[in-house]
């Protein structure tokens, strides 16, 4: 018998005396001695040294891991990665460290009578399998789900999806990364008709201004950072931080620009007035690759149940266009921003300089947005009226967070409407799915089911019944989680989840499979920059532990799908990676070869004639580029991009004189999410040992509030105390707070607000309103 959430607590109460042990080891910058924690230091020198993708985030570094007596022990970066140029930051040097942690789950647990209870793996796939069945006869269907991740590997999301979508016919796939770049995803779609960065990180070697949009690049994509202030070093390079908390990022640019919550839009439009007042826009590119649309405002928020939107995009000319920025002079956006109109135009006068070159960096802050969309598609504005895109240095580039947001959840497809080349809703995108999947093209049903949010509201509502948790910790990180937590524990839901560690999520699981983690099999992960990176398996997973892969191959057979599941158990992996590659065989998308993979640090797609692409549309290197033009926005049915009319509109929640503050929530630089890894590695633990709240200076004086002390966070959904944290790793604006999220047992999702940009359905974790009180 098993009570996973003691067994968890009292664990990570142990970490922190542990953790001072291996201060030690850390001494030795490049490489970090995992093995048997700290017990086991490795004799060195007979270390097998191989390469692999990081596990931890979405910058993709390279690394090698060693490896002695079956053990990954040590860590350093891989110098032939053009990512990180042998570096790697905390989190990559302790990443073996995680698979390490004394309660990894090892066997398979069942649920009975409230217990947990080890079972063979057979049997629980069994069960899982019978449930399933019964489920979709009982309710039909769409009663039944997955819920992966961003952290899946390429081969996991893709059988994920081949099962769901293709054999069992429902579209009730979901990813984490819906919390994470679905607005990225959207903002792509709307303005370019096709998902991901045309731009690669060499930009940064060409770039002579940097703008990072509302992400804390300097904790949370830290070696890509580095990567800006090498060039700072070299040629004096420009770094302007533009957000609303003051950062390790803000410390480190040559200049921070504070903006009041939600107003990122206003700015953004006052930049383009700047830009079409001066003369500066790129007339010829302009008129040659761009048009312009406005489409529906007042939008709502998503905070009612079966919420749905759709979008009437209407065309505009340029005309129209200026006249609508009337409304957004610096001056007049100042007044709503905080921004003076001094630092607005300082902004736009880098953008609209033809002779410099400007890359633009976001991540959260304009994405986990009530109007995420619109902001994605007011930074394209910015780089297509001035023609500052897709050239090298020229750059808007959506950086991701997960190692494989863009390689699973994008680029296999593992949301709602999507399927891994194009969406459910066209038939020709049916067929070609459904033939390579060798199912009847009907299993493939038209219509999206649920988006996450609208899943967790359907668990609730009873319309889903069976919910497939991978490599993911929604009980931690979803929005206004009492709610959701609530629904999956309800009577008649059946809720399987695979994970390497106890959580809150296992805590309301019916099932418990033990997964094999990132080098314990065999798998790749997709970066920001369209990289796609293989690693082997180098150890054994602990105990009965299986891939997720695994796991969904085999409830896949007993489910009746033997055929589409015909891998060969040894060659599997290599076996879906050669057929998911199909889906994408053509000059716009295609991938590289498995070989090729694993002879590289990584390859960029498309990859066309053996070659890797670095900047998509610019004909100069893009082989689909075929307008026989300089660009060629093909993802567009007549070949352009389109610059977009998005007003500024406020939050779903703002301050008010009962919750007067604005909450934000996100990372710090030692956690990786919901910590059940990295607070498993004593130095990392050490480091950032529990949760706060972060205040202004001058709000903590008024409250009397010191560093430590007790306080009380209040929102229309609840409760929380944390203690204080004044002038430490980061400051927020005044009557603005900040909660990172990384701890379980202080869980601020209890208290955020579950509202969504209507056209991505990405929660807003960014902003809402709190009371603040002393404790
Ligand atoms: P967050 O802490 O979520 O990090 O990376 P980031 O987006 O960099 O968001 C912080 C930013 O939100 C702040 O800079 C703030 O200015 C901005 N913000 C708040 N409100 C607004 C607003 O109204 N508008 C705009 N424009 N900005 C606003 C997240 C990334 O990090 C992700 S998605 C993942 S999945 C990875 N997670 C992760 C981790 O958990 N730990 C570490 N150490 N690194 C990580 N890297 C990745
Ligand atoms: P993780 O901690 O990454 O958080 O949220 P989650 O995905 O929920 O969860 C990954 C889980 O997978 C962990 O429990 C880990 O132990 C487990 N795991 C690790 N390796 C494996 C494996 O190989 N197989 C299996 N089966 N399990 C494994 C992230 C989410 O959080 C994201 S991406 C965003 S962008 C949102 N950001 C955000 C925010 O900014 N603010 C607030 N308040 N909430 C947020 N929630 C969202
Ligand atoms: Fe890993 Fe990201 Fe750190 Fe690179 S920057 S070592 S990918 S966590
Ligand atoms: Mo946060 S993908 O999941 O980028």
């Amino acid at each position: 018998m098993y009570t996973s959430t003691t067994n968890r607590r009292s664990f990570i109460k142990k970490m922190a005396v542990l953790s001072a042990m291996t201060a030690a080891a850390t001494m030795f910058p490049g490489i970090m001695f995992a093995g048997e924690q700290e017990k086991n230091l490795p004799k060195g020198g007979n270390l097998d040294w191989k390469k692999a993708p990081c596990r931890f985030c979405g910058v993709g570094c390279g690394v090698l891991v060693g490896i002695e007596n079956g053990k990954a022990v040590a860590v350093k970066g891989d110098p032939k990665s053009p990512v990180n140029k042998g570096l790697c930051c905390v989190k990559g040097y302790h990443s073996v460290m995680a698979m390490y942690g004394k309660d990894r789950l090892t066997k398979p647990l069942v649920k009975k009578n409230g217990k947990y209870v080890e079972t063979s793996m057979k049997e629980a796939l069994d069960l899982i399998a019978s449930k399933m069945k019964e489920t979709i006869k009982d309710h039909g269907k769409d009663s039944v789900s997955i819920y992966g991740s961003g952290q899946w590997t390429i081969p996991d999301g893709y059988v994920a999806s081949k099962l769901f979508k293709g054999c069992i016919g429902t579209n009730n796939v979901e990813a984490n990364a819906r919390l994470c770049m679905a607005s990225a995803v959207t903002g792509f779609l709307t303005s370019f008709g096709i998902d991901e960065p045309m731009g690669c990180y060499e930009d940064i070697d060409h770039a002579d201004v940097f703008v990072l949009w509302g992400n804390n690049m300097a904790e949370m994509h830290p070696v890509l950072f580095s990567r800006l202030l090498d060039q700072r070093l070299k040629r004096g390079v420009k770094i302007i931080d533009f957000a609303t908390r003051t950062t390790r990022t803000s410390m480190a640019a040559d200049k921070s620009i504070l903006f009041l919550p939600q107003t990122d839009l206003a700015v953004a439009n006052a930049i383009c007035y700047e830009i079409i007042k001066n003369g500066w826009v790129n007339k010829s590119f302009v008129e040659k690759h761009c048009n312009f649309n406005k489409g529906l405002t007042n939008m709502g928020y998503g905070l009612e149940d079966k919420y749905k939107f759709k979008d009437k995009p209407e065309k505009i000319s340029f005309q129209d266009y200026k006249k609508f920025l009337e409304d957004y002079t610096p001056e007049k956006v100042e007044k709503i921003s905080g921004v003076s109109a001094k630092d607005i135009k300082y902004m736009a006068a880098y953008y609209g300089d033809p002779n410099k070159k400007v890359m633009s960096l976001w991540c959260m802050g304009p994405n986990q947005h009530s109007r995420g969309t619109w902001m994605n598609n007011l930074i394209y504005n910015i780089h297509l009226l001035t023609g500052k895109i897709s050239t090298p240095g020229n750059s808007p580039f959506s950086l991701t967070g997960q190692p494989s947001a863009c390689g699973t959840v994008r680029e296999v497809g593992t949301l709602t409407h999507k399927l891994p080349h194009g969406v459910v809703m066209n038939k020709e995108h049916r067929e070609f799915a459904a033939k390579i999947w060798d199912v009847p093209v009907e299993n493939i049903d038209p219509k999206p089911t649920y988006h996450t949010v609208e899943m967790f509201r359907a668990l609730d509502r009873g319309d889903i019944r069976f919910m497939w948790i991978q490599v993911t910790n929604p009980m931690v990180t979803m929005p206004k989680l009492k709610r959701y937590r609530d629904a999956a524990k309800k009577e008649g839901r059946f809720i399987v989840v695979s994970d390497v560690y106890p959580t809150p999520t296992t805590d309301i699981a019916d099932v418990i499979l033990p997964s094999a983690m990132w080098i314990e099999r065999e798998g790749m992960y997709g970066n920001s920059e369209r990289r796609t990176q293989y690693f082997e398996q180098m150890i054994q997973p602990p105990g009965e532990a299986m891939s997720d892969t695994w796991q969904l191959i085999e409830v896949a057979k007993r489910l009746g799908y033997e055929k589409q599941f015909y891998y060969n158990e040894d060659t599997h992996i290599e076996e879906i990676y050669t057929e998911y590659r199909k889906h994408h065989d053509n000059k716009k998308h295609n991938m590289a070869p498995l070989e090729v993979l694993k002879e590289n640090p990584g390859m960029q797609w498309p990859y066309v004639e053996g070659k890797p692409t670095q900047w998509r549309f610019n004909s100069k290197y893009d082989p689909a580029c075929s307008n026989g033009e300089d660009f060629h926005f093909y993802g567009k049915k007549d070949g352009k991009a389109i610059i977009w009319q998005r007003p500024y509109e406020p939050a779903a929640e703002e301050p008010d004189a009962e919750y007067p503050y604005w909450l934000n929530t996100g990372r710090v630089v030692e956690h990786w999410h919901t910590g059940s890894m990295t607070r498993r590695i004593p130095v990392l633990h050490k480091a950032m040992p529990h949760s706060y709240v972060e205040l202004n200076p001058e709000d903590a004086k008024r409250m009397q509030i010191k560093n430590g002390d007790k306080v009380k966070l209040t929102t229309r959904r609840g409760e929380i105390i944390l203690p204080a944290s004044v002038n430490q790793r980061g400051v927020p604006a005044p009557m603005q707070v900040f909660v990172p999220f990384f701890d379980e047992n202080m869980l601020i999702n209890d208290i955020t607000l579950d509202s969504f940009c209507p056209i991505s359905k990405e929660p807003d974790y960014k902003k809402c309103a709190v009371k603040v009180e002393k404790a």
